[in-house]
């Protein structure tokens, strides 16, 4: 018997400075997961590895603004991710990370093969120096002023205001974030990867071989940069977090995180298993890598390139990278808070029926050849429509009659014409499946296979039995067989795509199936054979659960918009004298009312705890009236009155101006009593 083909799957190795995201989901490990299902069905010869990636700037310089290590940084995050994707059925053979001792030292052994092979370039260069904290600077450490937009905010790497790509000798004004002081430019030496030395490889690699073969955005990536000329890439980097360079005169470099983090999959198979090698160097194995597209060039380059230069490495046979998922038709953030985590969905919706509905929503906008969006009411119009009123519909019906007519067996039956018409589609719609998933459509493959429910669905929503059962049970018998045979195939060929509504129909079923290779077959389950109790497949997702997701994007909004305000520049000093002239004092709203045909303004009634007055204040357009009364407000006393469209205003009512325009009452505490001063 021939051996199965093998193939080694990778999934991008998650930062470990931040939770999981459904960007993240849908672009990588939803897909990955999907296609590596398959293939174990199939019986290939599989192994899928994933990790946290813990080295890199970012996770320095969270520890360093949190006041811990970057290891506790690492420790809190791998273990918040690695539980997430568990409970969530990511179901890798192996996660690891790379601050284990077993990828350092693969990283640096790796580096030193690369270093006595010749195949580093050595060079000095000019680099920002912290002369108060004495270290070279990352360019992620400098901020400045960005000479595009002027936005001070700038990163030595990146403007995030006006997106350009910025070098930090570039910044006006720079400053070092860790110690605020001015840096100063100092020699440092750096290797170098030569990437020119490879570029005709891959021009006939990326841009021949695999022209037809790769995805259309992937192929465009990879040209833009060979187009523009491959140059020599740093390895190394002045900094403590990381792999630390293993050569003498390295003191104080590590490996950059680009360099050590794709060696990662390679020491994830080893600590997995001693049988590593020929998942990694036999030419007979598929290496796939599932990545997202801000990855696309460290997977087809850069990372090959060093697998070329290191010798002994099979290539990527393919990188089916994703573009990108929006959220509610905005860029998904972290920084902005703009995203669905993982775990917390997974706390808003525990039932493994509602896992299945976001691996299902998350598919179905996959982001395969174009930036996609997800939306909560598109999500929640999935799960209803499609796999509670499809798929979960079909099966739960098809199960009662079952058990209703013929004491839950499966019955005999002589099949008929319109029988035979639905089990012969079921080859073809397995092959479509297939071919799809081969091809890393997975969309496509899931609506083929959902075409097999639909079918299964309109067919005993039309042979209507419950009407025959008086007639002509052996029609009857024929329908339901028709129908239990379906469910057999989607126990099948669903398991990619809907892992835990398929355990739970292969349960009702009282059937499991050995592979894939069954699936297509019109007798699965041979009649007399005792099923399991009908249990409800999928359940439906109600509004105020999906309110209650965008009235907390709506939150997040909120508190972004807060986190925006530009602070005015500030005022001119005043002598104390000055300020103690004012009588600030607690009133308490009694009356609110519209100024008639003024738009903006609101007659006050206020209690000041010396008398009640009338103040007229600009705020109409900002406050209900009917909000007011009861309100305790901040109010400036000694103003000289003032009458306005004709009503004498004693006072003023002290507001701050939000960032979106709007005005909040700047008011006292809870205790504060009406009449007191405010000082
Ligand atoms: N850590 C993930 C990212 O860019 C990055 C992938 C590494 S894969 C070797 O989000
Ligand atoms: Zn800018």
């Amino acid at each position: 018997m021939s051996q199965p083909q093998r193939y080694m799957v990778t999934s991008a190795l998650p930062y470990a400075n931040g939770p999981i995201h459904i960007g993240h989901l849908a672009g990588v490990y939803v897909p990955s997961d999907i296609y590596v299902r398959y293939l174990r069905l199939r019986g290939r010869d599989v192994l899928w590895v994933c990790g946290s990636d813990e080295h890199g700037v970012p996770i320095a310089l969270k520890a360093r603004q949190e006041g811990c290590s970057p290891q506790e940084v690492v420790d809190r995050y791998h273990e918040l991710i690695l539980k997430s994707f568990q409970d969530f059925g990511i179901q890798f053979d192996h996660y690891s990370r790379t601050s284990r001792p077993i990828h350092h030292q693969t990283a640096s052994d790796f580096f030193l093969r690369l270093h006595h092979d010749g195949q580093f370039v050595e060079q000095s260069q000019q680099q920002y120096f912290d002369p108060e904290a004495g270290q070279f600077l990352a360019d992620r450490l400098i901020k400045g002023t960005c000479p595009h937009c002027s936005n001070t905010q700038a990163y030595g790497d990146q403007c995030e205001k006006c997106g350009t790509t910025l070098d930090p000798t570039d910044l006006i004004d720079p400053k070092s974030s860790i110690s605020g002081a001015t840096p100063i430019l100092k020699e440092t030496r750096h290797w170098f990867l030569p990437l020119d030395r490879h570029e005709g490889f891959f021009r006939q690699w990326i841009l021949e071989q695999n022209k037809d073969r790769w995805r259309a955005n992937v192929l465009g990536q990879c040209k833009s940069w060979i187009e523009q000329g491959l140059k020599p890439r740093a390895v190394t980097r002045d900094q403590d977090w990381g792999v630390k360079v293993p050569l003498p005169e390295a003191q104080g470099k590590v490996l950059y995180v680009w360099f050590d983090a794709p060696i990662g999959y390679i020491s994830a198979t080893k600590e997995f298993t001693p049988d590593w090698e020929k998942y990694w160097t036999d030419p007979g194995t598929k290496l796939v890598h599932f990545i997202g597209k801000d990855n696309i060039v460290f997977h087809c380059i850069i990372f090959p390139a060093m697998l070329r230069a290191h010798g002994g490495f099979i290539l990527p046979d393919n990188v089916p990278a994703n573009e990108f998922l929006n959220l509610e038709g905005d860029k998904i953030s972290t920084s902005r808070n703009w995203a669905v985590w993982l775990h917390e969905y997974l706390q808003d919706f525990p039932e493994d029926t509602h896992k299945d509905a976001l691996r299902y929503a998350l598919t179905a906008s996959a982001p395969e050849t174009k930036d996609n969006d997800f939306s909560w009411r598109e999500f929640q119009a999935r799960n209803n429509n499609e796999l509670v009123a499809n798929l979960g519909n079909f099966v739960n019906r098809a199960m009662i009659l079952t058990h209703k007519y013929f004491d839950g067996k499966v019955p005999a039956a002589e099949l008929g014409q319109a029988e035979r018409e639905v089990l012969d589609q079921i080859p073809e719609l397995r092959a479509q499946v297939e071919a799809n998933l081969e091809a890393y459509r997975f969309r496509d493959a899931q609506f083929q296979m959902m075409n097999l429910a639909r079918l299964g669905n309109k067919f005993l929503a039309e042979s209507e039995p419950w009407k025959l059962a008086k007639t002509d049970m052996a029609r009857v018998a024929a329908i339901l067989n028709t129908c239990l045979q379906v469910m057999a195939n989607l126990a099948i060929l669903a398991e990619p795509f809907l892992p835990f509504g398929t355990a739970k129909l292969r349960q009702m079923l009282n059937w499991q199936p050995q592979d894939w290779e069954q699936a297509g077959a019109q007798e699965l389950l041979p009649a007399g054979r005792p099923l399991g109790q009908a249990e409800l497949l999928y359940t439906k997702i109600e509004d105020d659960k999906v309110q209650a997701q965008l009235d907390k994007l709506q939150r997040a909004k909120q508190a972004n918009l807060l986190a925006q305000v530009q602070a005015p520049p500030a005022k001119e000093p005043v002598p104390f004298e000055d300020f103690a002239k004012l009588d600030l004092r607690v009133g308490t709203i009694l009356e609110a009312a519209r100024v008639p045909k003024a738009k903006k303004l609101l007659r006050l009634t206020i209690d000041t705890g010396l008398d009640k007055r009338t103040v007229v204040s600009g705020i109409a357009e900002h406050f209900e009236p009917e909000s007011l009364p009861g309100q305790k407000v901040c109010l400036l006393l000694n103003l000289p009155p003032r009458p306005i469209r004709g009503i004498v205003s004693e006072g003023m009512i002290l507001t701050a101006e939000n960032p979106d325009g709007s005005l909040s009452l700047v008011q006292p505490g809870p205790t504060a009593a009406t009449g007191a001063l405010v000082k």
